[in-house]
């Protein structure tokens, strides 16, 4: 041959026939796949095609663990003092190569800053773990289902979990209690159940599936550890209600209403303002039960007028009948006290 020609073959029979490997998830090819890439070299001699040659090679595709616990949303949730059943969420994604399972942990902070910016200076309780089962996002109790773990979460898959937790009574507005989950991989194992904590390949690579933490230090995490969490937190929006009672007297039988003295027949007025705090929660419910004393009695002619209103610290006469009196205790629920607002209780005795 001549040297052109020798170069024409020598291009023309290395005809490389590789299996590329094409990534099915963001997370890359599936850990413990094997790819598997051959060769063939077809060549002449005497200008006569010979039988090919083949030679292929097998990996076995590793394991890279990476998952992200995120909040859900992005604001705080507004939590009454006592409330139960207060929701909370995050989200886990699993970056992984591999199908795995998740186990979650729940720790609460003491002091900080909370993941809204508040300072945690309390504590929630009856913590319990839900997950998002028909992936809308919201938590719909009864329907999504209590968890301790995460079950065969496929690559590239996000969980939606909910904190449920109920808030102790007596915080005040501006309160916060921040709330971490954290998510630790775990191997698949069976469904239903958990793995055991996944762990690394220690040392080279093997020709076996090995494993290799990825996860990152993003937002104060610890790389490298097969674990993420994030915070999320709780603020209180509590009613600041505050009660004043205030006499004064109507009448009395020697002089009228012409400068009244409180002796024995004269007629009192009783008020009960009711005042919410600005910024506050609107108080619903608000029940009065005032038991009279023994040296009094209840004025059933006048009634007892709710819902008033009150001007410079003095209660106004534009209450609406309402009320009770029963077993020698006057009774009455106001409307909604939104905040910043005052509503009254108003009812009259004769001193005996
Ligand atoms: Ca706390
Ligand atoms: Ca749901
Ligand atoms: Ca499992
Ligand atoms: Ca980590």
């Amino acid at each position: 041959m001549t040297r052109t020609m020798r170069l024409l073959a020598t291009a023309s029979v290395l005809a490389v026939a590789g299996t590329a490997a094409t990534p099915a998830f963001a997370a890359g090819t599936t850990a413990g796949s094997t790819i598997t890439n051959t060769v063939t070299v077809n060549y002449q001699v005497g200008g006569v095609s010979q039988n090919s040659v083949t030679a292929t090679d097998n990996l076995t595709v590793d394991r890279k663990i990476n998952l992200v616990v995120a909040q859900l949303g992005t604001t705080t949730t507004s939590v009454s003092p006592g409330q139960t059943a207060a929701v909370t969420g995050f989200t886990v994604t699993n970056s992984s190569n591999a199908t795995l399972d998740f186990a979650l942990a729940v720790t609460q902070q003491s002091g900080g800053t909370a993941a809204h910016g508040g300072t945690d200076n309390f504590n929630v309780s009856n913590i319990k773990l839900y997950l998002d089962t028909n992936n809308n996002g919201v938590y719909d109790a009864g329907t999504d289902t209590l968890i301790t773990y995460l079950d065969e979460v496929a690559a590239d898959a996000t969980k939606t979990v909910f904190v449920v937790s109920d808030i102790p009574l007596g915080r005040s507005t501006g309160d916060v209690a921040d709330v971490r989950l954290t998510a630790t991989a775990a191997e698949s194992g069976a469904a239903g159940s958990l793995g055991i904590t996944v762990t690394q390949t220690a040392g080279a690579n093997t020709s076996g599936m090995d494993t290799v933490f990825a996860d990152t230090n993003a937002n104060g995490n610890t790389a490298g550890d097969g674990a993420s969490f994030a915070d999320n937190d709780y603020t209180v929006l509590a009613a600041a209600l505050t009660a004043v009672k205030t006499s004064k007297i109507i009448s009395d039988p020697i002089n009228g209403s012409t400068n009244p003295k409180m002796i024995p027949g004269a007629t009192v007025e009783y008020c009960i303002a009711v005042s919410n705090g600005a910024g506050s929660a609107t108080a619903t419910s608000v029940a009065l039960s005032d038991p009279l004393p023994a040296q009094t009695t209840y004025l059933s002619a006048f009634g007892i007028k709710l819902n008033g209103t009150v001007t410079a610290g003095a209660c106004n006469a534009d209450g609406t009948s309402g009320g009770s009196f029963a077993s020698n205790t006057v009774s009455g629920t106001l409307n909604n006290i939104a905040a910043g607002s005052t509503s009254t209780m108003v009812f009259r005795i004769t001193i005996n």
